[in-house]
């Protein structure tokens, strides 16, 4: 475990970012991991969106250390050491289902489907910590609209690449691999809703979901598969890993809601990774105003 600081200021607050980054690397030698053990690629003409919040960023260091990513160990600190041999080069993205033509995108195609945006989002774990991420992408709208789904095609179901050769960890994982996601058709073209591909101005860590990952900024974090591997358009509701392995704890909307607890403990509060006292969680992870008019009529205690 790392053992968290929690008061006073670190020196990701006080150092300029360039600097940061090299010590960053520094730090990760010190750690065990090699220099540059997950320095990206820096990603260039990236646009400044809009919809970030202007929010206060968790330090790179946070982001690319306190992970979930079961295929690669379950502890928080675990993905950023035991993904870093994971291969995502070259990766392919399988296009599938109620398609107009299935296909197979190398990630340069996908890279090149719309411009790259900066987005700072708000994001919440369903353990109840929360974070802000400059990540890099652009709206999954933009890819659908180009693969021409049919009328059928209702939601939209996401697979992660598995190998258990370069993830031996997942055995212990207690979830099914691969880990599977799904979104309503009008919750995927949602232009909140970013297919990522970096974050810091550079290309994803692996521990956070390189090459490619979903996140969907008023849903519970594990709505934001990694590695995506697969886009499958369906007619049906798609299975979703976390629903599979437990399904009256984990929903298929999973989102961010602070009268509805988990049943093991509440979600009316959150930490956010960096400070001491807790915060209020706000509905839809203060992204009401732009999605709550998706659930209108729905019963969001039913449908968790
Ligand atoms: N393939 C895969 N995707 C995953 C997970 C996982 O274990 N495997 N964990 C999810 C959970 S529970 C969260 S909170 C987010 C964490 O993303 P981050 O590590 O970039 O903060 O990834 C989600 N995506
Ligand atoms: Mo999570």
């Amino acid at each position: 475990m790392i053992i968290r600081v929690e008061k006073g200021l670190r020196y990701s607050d006080v150092t300029p970012r360039a600097d940061y980054v090299n010590r960053r690397r520094f730090l990760a030698g010190a750690i065990g991991l090699g220099s540059a053990a997950w320095a990206g690629t820096k990603l260039p003409g990236i646009t400044k969106s809009r919809l970030s919040t202007d929010e206060k960023m968790t330090p790179y260091q946070d982001v690319t250390t306190y992970n979930n990513y079961y295929e690669f160990g379950t502890a928080k600190d675990a993905p950023a050491v035991n993904a870093t041999a994971f291969r995502t080069s070259p990766w392919t993205v399988r296009i599938e289902g109620e398609v107009a033509k299935p296909q197979v995108l190398d990630l340069d195609a996908v890279m090149k489907m719309a411009p790259l945006e900066e987005r700072i989002y708000r994001h919440r774990c369903v353990e109840a910590w929360s974070m802000v991420v400059p990540w890099i992408g652009f709206p999954l709208a933009a890819l659908i609209q180009k693969m021409a789904p049919t009328s059928k095609a209702k939601y939209v179901a996401f697979e992660t690449f598995f190998d258990s050769k370069q993830m031996p960890r997942a055995q212990y994982g207690g979830l099914p691999f691969p880990y599977v996601e799904g979104l309503r058709m009008d919750e995927a073209m949602h232009p909140l809703t970013l297919l990522c591909v970096g974050l810091y101005g550079e290309t994803l860590p692996n521990q956070n979901g390189a090459p490619l990952r979903l996140v969907v900024p008023w849903k519970y974090g594990f709505k934001g598969i990694k590695s995506i591997a697969r886009i499958r358009f369906t007619e049906k509701m798609p299975p979703s890993t976390w629903n599979l392995a437990n399904a009256g704890e984990y929903g298929f909307y999973s989102n961010v809601n602070p009268s509805v607890d988990h049943p093991r403990w509440t979600q009316a509060k959150e930490r956010r990774i960096g400070e001491f006292f807790k915060r209020d969680t706000v509905m839809f992870n203060g992204y009401g105003d732009q999605v709550a008019g998706l659930y209108s009529g729905m019963d969001l205690r039913k449908n968790y």
